[in-house]
């Protein structure tokens, strides 16, 4: 891992040791690939189980659910490796462990825990998340239109979710909607319900080597059971996104090392008016930011990462390492973009890849904005929404 001011020193053995599996599993068998799957517009789905015997799958969570009981650094160094490959390769793992294992380990009863945990954990079950709608997902409370209601054991679901990874991949989806009472509740939908369909976003230009669906509930029935007993506010999918936002603040830096790296090795071997373009000062400037950047924003994801285990972690520390090291990452994507010239434009260069990939980043999991408003309320106490 690219450490210019030795965190891995702040690491324990075991936590470095998994960073290396991670990297070493991950060179071999995804960053060959990586470009061919991203042009072509392909999830990898023969390496889910792969990714579940790694342990990339819920691995903060214990060990009697399938997890493996490791530390915050652990999963963010996964999820640096990963997204050092490609973000949409983080983005299945933060969603399977972050938003889908998650809620059921938060909020769900003894009986989902132990019927749903180890299957998502092997990866023989893949799930989902539907929180965002058509009309907006900044503000999810004001304009969630899904609507839950009661017949006996049983809830009637109705609505339509946007933007929802691995929705065509899904066996499961956890559905965010309101009761009659605007409460917000959660359920697990199994996606084979009658009324359920997943239909693919086609045509993007950013994260192709991840599945975006739209999700329709068409009165989809969803027996009491699998409601999430323990989710009655905005709060329970809220403090989802929080899991899911510490482990983006990680996979950033795993991006940024890898443009970082990229155009360092072509500045060396590159030459302009006689000598190597790495001898040039403006673009020694641009290679010093970017180790400036990823510098801090390690820095920032280590620190989180212990406030986490310690149970000192506030929402808004994680609006800031979100927001901070998305933006960084995809600012030093564009000048390793820049540094590679006209090469930069095509994928046989990783820098534009990664570049077009944070545009999403940037926006999913609270946009750049909604991050930037968070910290204001924190600044001032006052909601500048
Ligand atoms: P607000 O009044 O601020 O909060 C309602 C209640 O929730 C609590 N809370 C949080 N709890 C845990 N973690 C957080 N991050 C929390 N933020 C707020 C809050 O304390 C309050 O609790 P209580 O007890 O007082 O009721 O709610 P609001 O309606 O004003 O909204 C605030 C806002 C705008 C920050 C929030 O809605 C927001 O975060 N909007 C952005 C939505 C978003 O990030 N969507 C992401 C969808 S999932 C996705 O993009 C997956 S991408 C795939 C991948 O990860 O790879
Ligand atoms: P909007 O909320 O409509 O915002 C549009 C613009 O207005 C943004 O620039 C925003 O910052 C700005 N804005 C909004 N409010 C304010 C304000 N108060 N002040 C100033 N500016 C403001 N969602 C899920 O639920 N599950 C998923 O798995 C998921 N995966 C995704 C995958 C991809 C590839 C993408 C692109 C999105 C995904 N999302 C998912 C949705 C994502 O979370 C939303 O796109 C995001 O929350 C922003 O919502 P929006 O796109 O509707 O933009």
């Amino acid at each position: 891992m690219l450490d210019f001011y030795a965190i891995g020193d702040l690491l324990t053995p075991e936590e470095r040791e998994i960073g290396k599996a991670a990297r070493r599993f991950l060179e071999k068998e995804a960053l060959p690939h990586i470009r061919d799957w991203w042009e072509e517009g392909v999830f990898p789905t023969h390496l889910i189980p792969r990714f579940g015997e790694m342990g990339f799958l819920g691995p903060t969570l214990p060990p009697e659910y399938g997890g493996a009981g490791v530390s915050s650094a652990a999963y963010g160094l996964m999820a640096y490796e990963l997204e050092r490959v490609d973000s949409g390769l983080r983005s299945f793992v933060s969603v399977q462990s972050s938003l889908v294992m998650y809620p059921i380990y938060a909020f769900g009863s003894e009986a989902q825990k132990r019927e749903f945990l180890p299957r998502l954990a092997r990866g023989e079950m893949v799930g989902c998340f539907g929180l965002t709608e058509p009309d907006g997902g900044s503000d999810p409370y004001g304009h969630m239109k899904t609507r839950a209601r009661r017949e006996g054991d049983t809830w009637v679901l109705t609505g339509t979710k946007m933007w929802i990874t691995n929705g065509n991949l899904a066996h499961i989806a956890i559905v965010w909607a309101k009761d009659e009472a605007g409460r917000v509740l959660g359920f697990i939908v199994p996606t084979d319900s009658k009324g359920f369909q997943a239909r693919e976003v086609k045509h993007k230009m950013s994260l192709r080597a991840s599945v975006t669906s739209e999700l329709v509930l068409e009165g989809v029935r969803v027996p009491e059971a699998l409601r999430l007993p323990k989710a009655e506010s905005l709060k329970a999918p809220l403090s989802c996104l929080t899991q899911a936002r510490f482990g983006i603040a990680w996979g950033a830096m795993g991006a940024l090392e890898a443009v970082y790296t990229e155009a360092l090795a072509f500045a060396g071997s590159r030459t302009a008016f006689g000598e190597p373009i790495a001898k040039k000062q403006l673009v020694q400037a641009k290679l010093a930011e970017m180790l400036a950047w990823h510098t801090e924003g390690l820095l920032l994801a280590w620190r989180l990462a212990r406030l986490k285990d310690e149970g000192k972690l506030r929402p808004a520390q994680v609006s800031l390492a979100k927001r901070q090291n998305v933006r960084k990452a995809l600012e030093a994507a564009r000048l390793a973009r820049e540094i590679l010239g006209g090469s930069g434009i095509t994928l046989e260069y990783h820098a534009i890849r990664h570049m077009l990939n944070l545009e999403t980043v940037y926006t999913y999991e609270g946009t750049h904005e909604v991050h930037t408003l968070v910290l204001g309320r924190e600044i001032t106490g006052l909601n500048a929404f």
